[in-house]
């Protein structure tokens, strides 16, 4: 029998983030045949730690949700982590390279509930109904794995890669837009660095929230009232530089900005 100790691993990969430390992937020695299924059990010690240690759950975010995003990182399937309070960061404010091991940044559309949404069988138009508001992010990812080199389960192991994120203070009515042509803009320093369209998430944001919806009801989870849920990046993920002034702009849902000290 292999030996497989979750909470250790769960622990080893949570020392990694707090001491801004990168650290090679599970699956290259610790565990090589590590499934999708052990990963999010992983995922979960890791969530139960973070919990204990006071901090609480914004939301679940999608990842790997957009053909960008899928062929940078080399991996086809998407995938979902959690967003904790202490992650956020207030619009316009500035980071602090010294907080990451190193940060990339990627623009999204952030869903806010206002009910609670349930699988199996969600689609997107339940999502729609069931969503109070939407706004702008700029998610901050940061691997733990050297080199942002991972495998599917290590990714979700190490929490889909969340680090920080900025919500925008546009707040919009889902029915106000429509998501899937809100054109995107990534700039860094004044230069366009990546763009896109809503649609680059899995045709829909609405459609991401409703595979969360249905991936998390194989745990017997569920989506809740009140949680803001990061649909995924629509542009490709760019590595952050010291000084370096950041914003997206998406169309209708204003612009979203932080700084880099
Ligand atoms: C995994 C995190 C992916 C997204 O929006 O696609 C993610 C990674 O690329 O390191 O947050
Ligand atoms: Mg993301």
């Amino acid at each position: 029998m292999r030996r497989l100790n979750k909470t250790e691993i769960a622990k080893f990969l949570l020392d990694a983030e707090l001491e801004r430390q990168d650290v090679v992937k599970i699956t290259a020695n610790k565990v090589p045949d590590l499934t999708v299924e052990e990963a999010y059990e992983i995922q979960q010690e890791l969530v139960t730690l973070k919990l204990e240690q006071g901090h609480s759950i914004v939301g679940p975010k999608m990842g790997l949700t957009s053909r960008a995003k899928m062929k940078q990182m080399n991996v086809e399937d998407p995938i979902y982590g959690y967003i904790f309070d202490n992650m956020v960061v207030q619009d316009g404010t500035a980071i602090s390279l010294s907080d990451f091991i190193h940060p990339k940044v990627e623009a999204e559309i952030a869903f806010i509930l206002g009910k609670d949404i349930e699988g199996p069988g969600i689609t997107g138009a339940q999502v729609l109904a069931a969503t109070e508001h939407v706004v702008s992010a700029l998610e901050i990812i940061d691997s733990r794995y050297e080199n942002f080199n991972f495998t599917l389960p290590d990714v979700i192991a190490d929490n889909a890669s969340s680090s920080k994120v900025v919500f925008g203070n546009l707040i919009r009515k889902p029915e106000e837009l429509e998501l899937d042509l809100v054109g995107t803009t990534l700039t860094i320093n004044g230069e366009i660095r990546d763009l896109g369209a809503g649609a680059a998430v899995v045709g829909h944001p609405a459609n991401s929230v409703a595979m969360l919806a249905n991936m998390l009801h194989r745990k017997g989870d569920k989506l809740k009232d009140g949680q803001i849920i990061l649909t995924g990046g629509i542009t490709g993920a760019v590595q952050l530089s010291n000084g370096d002034v950041v914003s997206a702009k998406l169309d209708g849902l204003g612009e979203v900005s932080f700084s880099v000290k």
